[in-house]
């Protein structure tokens, strides 16, 4: 079997790099460890995009707090390689193996209480993504990284009052090139709007159900011609709608 160089690294990267959406600050203001999060308690990412797992992430961490934003707040997200951090000192994987290219995206469902609501059944709105610029090429991943594992994102100010869960998503699109090798990582955060509009949702998805296992940003080789992870330069769209705008 003959083999890319760069498929050999890329496998070779893929072994334990992956990553837990933890933690969440409110305009700079951290909210604790687990804290308003229903996150799993590893670090595998979910393959199977039908898969209950999906929503979520794999069952782990629960939590009685809904975290009070207000529409407009700066909300950050907390990756890490595993939970709490780092997996040990100088961890060249933390937050995640920079092998792990791909789009980071957020999105919200409406709930009657997040701290209680079932996970499944909702109506999913996006509200914002960092894909791929095309002319620094720099992917959604390569920021969080840069951030120390942060991901920054506003509550549009549209968004109607009321208990939300907000999904926040890494794709890693290092093996993507194979169906079904494309590794997802979400987890979902128990939030309460206040001070916002009116919007509920249109252009609505369910989890699962939104992607397909062959959808264009799921099933797709983001190496280009030198075998660099940098889509060749072409755009490149993440699964889903586009978020909503106010
Ligand atoms: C959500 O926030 C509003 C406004 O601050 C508050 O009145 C309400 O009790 C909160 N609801 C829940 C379920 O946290
Ligand atoms: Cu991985």
């Amino acid at each position: 079997m003959k083999l890319s160089l760069f498929s050999v690294l890329a496998a070779a990267l893929t072994v334990e790099g992956h990553c837990i959406f933890q933690k969440v600050s409110v305009n700079g203001a951290d909210q604790g460890s687990l804290t308003g999060l229903r996150a799993p308690n590893n670090n595998n990412p979910v393959q199977n995009v039908n898969s209950q797992d999906m929503i979520c992430g794999q069952s782990g961490s629960t939590s009685n707090v809904v975290i009070e934003v207000k529409a407009g707040d700066r909300i950050g997200a907390w990756y890490q390689h595993v939970i709490g951090g780092a997996q040990f000192p100088n961890d060249p994987d933390n937050p995640i193996a920079r092998s792990h290219k791909g789009p980071v995206m957020a999105y919200l469902a409406k709930v009657d209480n997040a701290a209680t609501a079932s996970k499944t059944g909702l109506q999913w709105f996006k509200i914002w993504e960092d894909s791929f610029d095309t002319g620094s090429r720099v992917w959604g991943v390569d920021n969080m990284i840069k951030n120390n594992g942060w991901v920054y994102f506003n509550i549009p100010e549209c968004v109607a009052n009321g208990n939300y869960l907000l999904r926040v998503e890494v794709l890693a699109l290092h093996s993507a090139s194979t169906q079904g090798a494309a590794q997802f990582y979400q987890s979902c955060a128990q939030i309460n709007v206040s001070g916002g509009g009116s919007f509920t949702g249109s252009n609505t998805v369910s989890f699962p159900g939104a992607y397909s296992a062959s959808d264009p940003g799921i099933l797709t080789s983001i190496y280009g011609a030198t075998g660099t992870p940098d889509n060749d330069g072409k755009p490149y769209t993440a699964p889903g709608p586009r978020p909503i705008s106010c």
